[in-house]
């Protein structure tokens, strides 16, 4: 049976939750506002590091972030790519939705367009990302790091190279922060109404090559959102992920009566036909606040928290899914 209005979020970002539920449902505001409200707390927040600043610093040191919204009800999408110095991203992700004609502005002149909107232009880095920038360089800077290029190690270190994170996580968790670090917010809202909306936000993968942009922002890949069907967000190794746009698969097989547990099972299946534990989940909830997740399996990754805020569960309620 299914309970709206809904909020739900991946991972355990329960301030992001109660942020989004207070908008809609306290406030009054529409789905598009409590979705951004809940990316941009995860924001401040700093959710476990690999949300807003200071976390993922690329091969040269920066943060840059990834987000986008989308209005299940019009389809409009407003997106950000490679956004430098800007803190709010969802926020600017809303203000491509809404002040320009445009899905996606990436790097130095999404910050412009973000400064011209009045967004403040702040230093993403902190002593944090400092020291995973550092302590990266000291075992990964090799010269002649990349095919036919000269070497200039004044320019860059690499290749980038998934490997930390995936060390990372083979290894036993030492305290739950830590067992959930570099992750991205991606929530569904659905108003009373039956408005559907899809926001995510992310710094993106640690030691990325500058310029790099993931899933996050991309349609049908980050998150989905039709309020004819459903919304999906998804999470996870964006660089192969955005490949397969799970987002969009989910919500076109919820359209056709698939549930929504089903419907994101098939979607991470049909990424791991080709890439067998490749680290990623995703949530998804169908017109009617009925509502599903599933993830896939991988090396210190053996489920998958999401929350939820509905009309049912009135307080917002962690639940896990079993990765296959
Ligand atoms: C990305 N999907 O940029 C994001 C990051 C993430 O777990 O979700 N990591 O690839």
């Amino acid at each position: 049976q299914a309970f709206l209005p809904l909020v739900m979020n991946t991972w355990h970002f329960e301030n992001a939750t109660v942020a989004a539920w207070d908008r809609l449902v306290r406030a009054r505001g529409s789905a598009v506002d409590a979705a951004e409200a809940g990316c941009a707390q995860c924001e401040l927040e700093q959710c476990d590091g690999s949300v807003g600043y200071g976390g993922s610093p690329d091969e040269l040191g920066e943060t840059t972030l990834d987000a986008m919204i989308m209005n299940g009800d019009t389809m409009d999408l407003g997106a950000v790519g490679n956004l430098h110095r800007v803190k709010n991203a969802v926020g600017v992700a809303r203000a491509v939705m809404e002040h320009t004609d445009h899905t996606l502005l990436v790097g130095e002149a999404a910050s412009a367009f973000a400064q011209d909107m009045g967004f403040k232009a702040e230093d993403l880095t902190t002593n944090r990302s400092l020291n995973i920038f550092f302590q990266w360089l000291k075992t990964n800077c090799q010269p002649n790091f990349r095919k036919n290029v000269l070497p200039d190690p004044s320019k860059s270190c690499g290749p980038y190279k998934p490997e930390p994170k995936q060390k990372w996580r083979s290894q036993k968790p030492r305290t739950q922060t830590d067992l959930h670090s570099h992750d991205t917010i991606g929530m569904i809202v659905i108003g009373q109404n039956g408005q559907v909306v899809a926001a995510t936000s992310t710094n993106g993968a640690t030691h990325k090559v500058p310029g790099r942009v993931g899933d996050s922002p991309v349609a049908g890949a980050g998150a989905y959102a039709d309020s004819t069907a459903g919304g999906a967000a998804a999470t996870g190794q964006g660089d192969i992920m955005m490949r397969f746009l799970p987002s969009y698969l989910a919500v076109e097989l919820m359209r056709s009566g698939i549930d929504p547990t089903t419907a994101c099972k098939t979607a991470i299946s049909r990424i791991k036909k080709y890439h067998g534990d490749f680290f990623g989940a995703i949530i998804c909830a169908s017109k009617t606040g009925e509502y599903g997740a599933a993830c896939s399996k991988h090396p210190g990754f053996g489920e998958f928290p999401f929350m939820v805020f509905n009309s049912r569960t009135n307080r917002p309620v962690m639940e896990k899914v079993d990765c296959f």
